[in-house]
């Protein structure tokens, strides 16, 4: 099983700003834990804060994997274009969210992502990665 693990702008600061609302921990540190929580998942990672790198991307892992997880950071509230990536690719997606974007700025509650995804989390932290990982098995 391939499950590619896709994060858009911003993310890379995980661990090092605003641990209120996004946690402590680097998505690195995160990741190694997951790998080894889900040793039958061979995963990938990829990060950018640049639009069309994340829908190349969602190309790419559309055609070579079994099931994406994608936040798609501020891009979810934006992206007409994430949201046709998706549609256009035969992978199923799953939408995670680490904050609860419902219960913050109302702009944050427009998602152009949740009606292509298979599913959508959030407000769980970083359990709702391996939470969305676990859906695909
Ligand atoms: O809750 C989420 O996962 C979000 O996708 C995160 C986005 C935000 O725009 C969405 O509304 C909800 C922002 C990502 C920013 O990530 C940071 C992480 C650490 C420190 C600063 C920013």
């Amino acid at each position: 099983m391939n499950i590619a693990i896709i994060n858009g702008p911003n993310l890379n600061l995980l661990g090092t700003r605003e641990p209120e609302v996004y946690g402590s921990r680097t998505f690195a540190q995160f990741f190694e834990e997951l790998q080894k929580k889900f040793p039958s998942v061979t995963f990938s990672y990829f990060q950018s804060n640049v639009e069309g790198e994340l829908i190349n991307e969602l190309q790419r892992a559309g055609k070579a994997c079994d099931g994406i997880v994608l936040n798609p950071g501020g891009y979810t509230h934006t992206s007409v274009a994430i949201g046709d990536a998706i549609a256009a690719i035969n992978a199923p997606v799953v939408e995670v969210h680490i904050s609860n974007v419902h219960a913050r700025e109302e702009f944050r509650r427009i998602s152009h992502v949740s009606a292509k995804a298979k599913g959508t989390i959030a407000g769980l932290g970083l359990k709702g990665y391996e939470l969305a990982v676990a859906s695909f098995l």
